[in-house]
C-alpha cells in the first residue's frame, strides 16, 4: 500500500520547501538543515565556508614610469585573494583614497561570489557615478572578485566567460619615427618580430615630436614652460604621406593603424581620414572627441575608412547609441575605466548584435593584471578586433609574475586559475607613484588643444 505520505502534493511541498535539500534529507537520512546546509554549497565548494571579503586594498607601483594602481582583495579563505587592475595613471592618488578609504568599508564582509550583485552596489554606493577615478576603483575590485572566481572553480577566467572563440590574441604594436622613412623603418623592424596589425605614429600624436619651429605662444611667454606645440596644417599633411612611404616600403598586407587622438577639427579630421582610403588603414583611431559624437553621422557620409573610438569613454551613455547605430567599427574602451571585466563584456555583448567589435585600450598606463584582463575577454568574444600590446620589462616583471606573454604578434594568458598574474608587494613598493602629468597641449596662437 503506497504510504499516503508519499503523496504527490507532500512530495512536491517537501521539494517546494527547499527543492532537492527536503529531498536529501527525505532520502539521505540527514537534518533538513543539514541538507539545506549542503545544498546550499555548490560541488566546487562542498566543505567549504562560504567566503566572505576581509579587506580591499590598493598597490601603487611604477616599475616602468606609468603610474600603475592595483586592487587586491583579500578573503576569509587563507591564501585565497584576488587582483585587479585599477589604473587611472593621471589621477592615481585620487584612485588610492577611493579604493582605501571607501570601498574597503563598502567590502569588508561581503560575498566574494556575488560579482554582478557587488558591482552594481558599488557603482550606486557614492549616488553620482561613472566618473574615472570610481569607476577606476570599482574595476580593481571586479577584476579582483573574477580573480577569485577563477580560483575558486580552479579554472581560468577565460573558461568562465565561456571559453575559447581563437587559439591565442592577435595584437598590434607601435611604430614611431620622427620622419616618414623612420617610421617605415620601424615598421619592418616589427614586422619581424611576427606582428601584422601595427600603429603607425610620425612624431607621437599630432606629429608633435616632429615640429621643429618655436610656436608664437611660446615668444610671447603665453602657457606653461612644458607646454607642447602641435602644428596641425604639418599634422594633417604629415599622414597621408607617411601612409604613402609605409605603404610603399612595406607591401599591402601589413594591417596599419593610426591614432589622431582627437587633436584636430572634426572637419579636419574627416578630410583626412578620406585621404587615407587609398592605402586602405585598419582603422584610424579617435578622430573626434567624446564632446563632438555628433560627428560620427558626417564622418560615416564622406568615408568608408574603418574607425575605433572609445579609451576616453566613462559612461555607457556616451558609446550605447552610437554603438547601436553603427557610427564606428571598433570600441576602445579603457577596461577600468568602465569598471571592470563585467560591463566590458556587456559592452562586448552589444557590440556582437551591431558588428562593432573590440580593441580594448591596452598602453603602458595599464597595468599587466589589466592585460590579462583584456586578454581572457579578448579570448573568449566572438566579436574581437585586435588588442593593443606592450611589452613588460624586467623590472616590470619582478614586480609582476604570470604576466600575459607575446609571441609572434599573438598574446596569451598564464593558463592557471583565475587572471593567471600576481603581486610581489616587496617589489612593488620600490617604485613609488609621482603626481606629474603634462596633457597641456597648443596651438601656434596659444589655444589649447584637446590631447
Ligand atoms: C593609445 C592611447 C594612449 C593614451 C594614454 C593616456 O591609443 O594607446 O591613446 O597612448 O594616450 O594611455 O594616458
Ligand atoms: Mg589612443
Amino acid at each position: 500500500m503506497k504510504n499516503p505520505e508519499f503523496s504527490r502534493r507532500n512530495t512536491l511541498k517537501l521539494l517546494g520547501l527547499g527543492s532537492s535539500a527536503g529531498a536529501l534529507s527525505l532520502f539521505g537520512g540527514i537534518s533538513t538543515a543539514e541538507a539545506r546546509e549542503q545544498q546550499g554549497t555548490p560541488q566546487y565548494a562542498k566543505g567549504l565556508a562560504p567566503v566572505k571579503i576581509k579587506s580591499v586594498k590598493a598597490i601603487a607601483t611604477a616599475p616602468q614610469g606609468s603610474n600603475l594602481i592595483v586592487v587586491k582583495v583579500e578573503t576569509t579563505e587563507p591564501g585565497l585573494y584576488g587582483l585587479g587592475c585599477a589604473t587611472f595613471t593621471q589621477r592615481a592618488v585620487a584612485v588610492v583614497t577611493a579604493i582605501n578609504a571607501y570601498l574597503n568599508d563598502f567590502c569588508v564582509g561581503k560575498d566574494v561570489d556575488n560579482i554582478e550583485d557587488m558591482w552594481n552596489g558599488v557603482y550606486v554606493s557614492s549616488y553620482w557615478r561613472n566618473g574615472p577615478v570610481l569607476n577606476n576603483a570599482l574595476s580593481g575590485l571586479d577584476q579582483a572578485l573574477w580573480d577569485i572566481k577563477g580560483k575558486r572553480a580552479n579554472m581560468p577566467v577565460y573558461q568562465l566567460l565561456g571559453g575559447k572563440s581563437r587559439f591565442a590574441i592577435p595584437c598590434y604594436s607601435h611604430a614611431n619615427g620622427t620622419t616618414p622613412e623612420a617610421v617605415a623603418d620601424d615598421v619592418k623592424r616589427i614586422m619581424e618580430s611576427g606582428f601584422q596589425h601595427i600603429r603607425i605614429q610620425q612624431g607621437g600624436y599630432g606629429a608633435v615630436g616632429a615640429t621643429v619651429d618655436k610656436p608664437d605662444f611660446k615668444a610671447a611667454n603665453f602657457g606653461g614652460e612644458t607646454d607642447s606645440y602641435m602644428n596641425v596644417p604639418l599634422y594633417l599633411k604629415s599622414v597621408p604621406k607617411m601612409f604613402e612611404v609605409v605603404r610603399k616600403a612595406c607591401g599591402d598586407e601589413i594591417e596599419l593603424l593610426h591614432d589622431i587622438h582627437e587633436r584636430v577639427q572634426p572637419m579636419e579630421a574627416i578630410n583626412m581620414i578620406k585621404k587615407l582610403e587609398d592605402y586602405r588603414p585598419f582603422f584610424i583611431e579617435d578622430p573626434f572627441s567624446p564632446e563632438n559624437m555628433e560627428w560620427f553621422q558626417q564622418l560615416r557620409q564622406s568615408t568608408t575608412v574603418p574607425i575605433a573610438m572609445g579609451e576616453l569613454f566613462n559612461n555607457i551613455n556616451e558609446f550605447k547609441e552610437p554603438m547601436v547605430n553603427r557610427m564606428f567599427d571598433f570600441i576602445r574602451c579603457h577596461v577600468s575605466q568602465i569598471g571592470g571585466i563585467t560591463p566590458a563584456m556587456k559592452i562586448a555583448r552589444l557590440g556582437e548584435w551591431f558588428n562593432v567589435r573590440t580593441a580594448w585600450h591596452g598602453p603602458n598606463d595599464v597595468s599587466p593584471v589589466g592585460h590579462a584582463a583584456h586578454a581572457h575577454i579578448d579570448l573568449t568574444v566572438w566579436n574581437f578586433g585586435i588588442q593593443e600590446a606592450v611589452q613588460f620589462s624586467d623590472k616590470m616583471q619582478e614586480v609582476f609574475s604570470g604576466c600575459p606573454t607575446m609571441n609572434k604578434g599573438y598574446m596569451s594568458v598564464n593558463e592557471v586559475p583565475g587572471l593567471g598574474v600576481d603581486i610581489n608587494e616587496k617589489e612593488a613598493a620600490k617604485y613609488p607613484i609621482g603626481t606629474k602629468s603634462n596633457w597641456q597641449v597648443r596651438k601656434m596662437d596659444g589655444t589649447l588643444i584637446r590631447p
